[in-house]
């Protein structure tokens, strides 16, 4: 089943008409409204009506996650406050989230698309549908949860943790589908498993999976696990959340909702733009947006995209799974993490010397993060086991990246000198998990 005929199966010359014709409509909505564009558009000598066709998006400038950060909160708002219904924040780079404001029409825009992946994940109005990602300032509940709505399904806003109990509520209600992080997945194959629950007691036929990366060893073990079939479902908040991208039943690629997220391939170090079918870096224009749509925003997902026909019938371009990043950011259980929000809190702790290492592993198919940090000298005397103040320090390092990161993180406060040091470049972090 398709959604949205009309937009997800439109001749491609079609589709590159209404991107144009969104396009110039966009840029003059920015130029007017947002100080910020309108400074890059004037130092980089275009006007609104310079942008005709889609090929002149090439002429706009670049937004980054560091422009989000250097006009928080609301600087690269376009819409008025009295207009904005919905505001979600994710990690950024340092202390300071990224704020994303939505505007009435970008949540309908949000559950039109989120429901067009629905659609290709085979749910419909018949299906109980479990939204076990987070509500709250991440976009993955309460995105989900709305296009399950628009759709006409049953939506059981399950979110994150009691994984027992959602277990039991999977059988009880003959779920039939489900969204989280494909790592969560595992988790509940697993639990389930120790219950003696089977996949024969469950109705589950169909999931969609995202917010961090995962490969086709994955698919196939949740698959067989959970006896469903697994989709990607590809998005992120700064420019709407889960909905930009989603796999149809040939599960090759995501189709990209592009008549509302135009996609480029960029080369990361030259920023020029690379041909469909070369794996560079992923950037996205929101054609329709009104709370604060971003012009070519980069989103550091490294990727390819094709425009070849697909079978299932739907003309959107698809983007292959996101192979790597070009900046440092980790996903850890789904939560955007920056070694630099790491460190920063380490070095606001007076204990704490500037030495540090962050090791990820993946144990019992959930994330871990372990954060290494070595005390000051001057804060020890021999023994880093057994002293009541390093406990102590222990628990407050740990206090605080929770609250930062928003994720528990494991503690452990080493011996002064005890962390190699390097010449050149560190490497900070140590990722154990095996996900490429
Ligand atoms: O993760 C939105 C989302 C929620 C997508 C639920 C899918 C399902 P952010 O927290 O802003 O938003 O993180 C966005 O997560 O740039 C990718 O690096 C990564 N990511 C999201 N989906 C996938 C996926 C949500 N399917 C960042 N595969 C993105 C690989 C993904 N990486």
């Amino acid at each position: 089943m398709i959604w949205n005929k009309d937009k997800e199966t439109m001749s491609r010359a079609d589709m590159r008409a209404l991107q144009g014709k969104r396009l110039h409509k966009l840029v003059e909505y920015v130029y007017h409204n947002v100080p910020f564009y309108r400074d890059k558009m004037q130092q980089a000598d275009i006007t609104p009506d310079d942008i005709r066709s889609i090929d002149d998006i090439t002429l706009l400038p670049f937004t980054t996650k560091q422009d989000l950060r250097d006009n928080y909160p609301f600087g690269l708002q376009a819409a008025p406050a009295s207009e904005i219904v919905r505001i979600h924040a994710s990690s950024g780079t340092t202390g300071k989230p990224t704020i994303v404001g939505y505007s009435r029409r970008d949540i309908d825009v949000w559950s039109e698309c989120m429901t067009r992946c629905l659609t290709a994940y085979g749910i419909g109005r018949d299906d109980i549908f479990s939204v076990a990602y987070g509500y709250g300032l991440f976009t993955g509940g309460l995105g989900v949860h709305y296009g399950v709505e628009n759709l006409g399904a049953s939506v059981v806003p399950t979110s994150t943790g009691n994984t027992e109990k959602h277990i039991r509520l999977i059988t009880d209600l003959g779920i039939s589908g489900i969204a989280c992080t494909p790592s969560y997945a595992l988790h509940l194959a697993e639990t389930m498993e120790k219950m003696g629950v089977t996949k024969s007691d469950l109705k589950l036929r169909s999931g969609a999976f995202g917010a961090e990366p995962w490969t086709e060893n994955m698919r196939k073990e949740i698959e067989s696990r959970l006896g469903l079939k697994a989709y990607n479902l590809y998005g992120l908040s700064e420019i709407m959340g889960p909905c930009v991208s989603y796999e149809c039943e040939c599960q090759n690629g995501s189709h990209i909702n592009e008549d509302h997220f135009f996609p480029e391939i960029i080369d990361p170090n030259t920023l020029e733009p690379l041909p469909y079918g070369t794996t560079g870096e992923l950037v996205f224009t929101t054609l329709t947006k009104t709370g604060m749509p971003l012009l070519r925003y980069r989103t550091r997902d490294l990727c390819s995209i094709t425009d070849e026909p697909c079978p299932c019938g739907r003309t959107n371009v698809r983007m292959s799974s996101i192979i790597g990043r070009s900046d440092d950011m980790l996903i850890i259980r789904g939560i955007n993490v920056f070694p630099s929000q790491v460190e920063s809190v380490l070095l606001s702790i007076p204990e704490c010397a500037p030495y540090y290492r962050i090791v990820v592993d993946r144990v019992n198919n959930l994330d871990t993060i372990t954060v290494q940090v070595e005390i000051r000298p001057e804060q020890f005397d021999g023994e880093v086991d057994t002293l009541n103040p390093i406990f102590e320090l222990e628990k407050k390092v740990k206090s605080h990246l929770k609250s930062v990161l928003s994720i528990s993180p494991i503690v452990q406060i080493k011996q002064p000198g005890s962390i190699e040091r390097v010449d050149g470049k560190t490497k900070v972090v140590t990722d154990l998990r095996n996900i490429k």
